[in-house]
């Protein structure tokens, strides 16, 4: 045999050795980027009450369904506070004691903030919460991925043992 094809043999050992790595990367890619079929809601009528004072909102998370029509009753329990929902057009703002009431239609899936709109002190800043439109699928596929990278790691185990790695 000459000794010229005994580093191409090896490299072709090495490839073997690790081609059970490349459907895993492939799967982890498809759990990370695969559009995932939103659940069907039918769309409700939600109202959402939502204290305000400084310098926070309760409840701060809150979830909903696309498609749901939301009346957002914001009541402000000390100062003059806004709510300015990111990626929808839709401000309140409500007196001391006083409630704001105001309706929009949820018509995009997603995570938004919404923010205090008017300066109500120095921490006004971080007066931040979240509403998030349809089902958390980042966690969704967090979770998929956490048991692929451990069945991962089982597999890699199982080849050192072996004395294949
Ligand atoms: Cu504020």
């Amino acid at each position: 045999m000459p000794m010229e094809s005994l580093p191409y043999k090896t490299a072709l050992i090495n490839w073997k050795r690790w081609a059970w790595v490349f459907p895993f990367a492939g799967l982890a890619l498809l759990i990370l980027f695969v559009p995932l079929p939103l659940p069907f809601h039918a769309p409700q009528d939600r109202l959402l009450r939502i204290e305000a004072s400084s310098f926070q909102f309760t409840p701060g998370e809150i979830q909903i369904n696309p498609g749901d029509r939301v009346t957002v009753e914001l009541v402000s329990t000390d100062v003059v506070h806004g709510f300015s929902l990111d990626g929808y057009d839709f401000e309140l703002k409500a007196d001391p004691g006083q409630t704001a009431t105001g309706t929009f239609i949820a018509d995009q899936a997603g995570v938004f903030r919404f923010r205090c709109s008017v300066a109500c002190g120095n921490l006004h800043p971080f007066m931040i919460g979240k509403l998030q439109v349809g089902p958390n699928l980042l966690f969704v596929r967090g979770i998929v991925l956490g048991l692929l990278a451990i069945s991962a790691a089982l597999i890699s185990l199982k080849n050192v043992s072996r004395g294949t790695a």
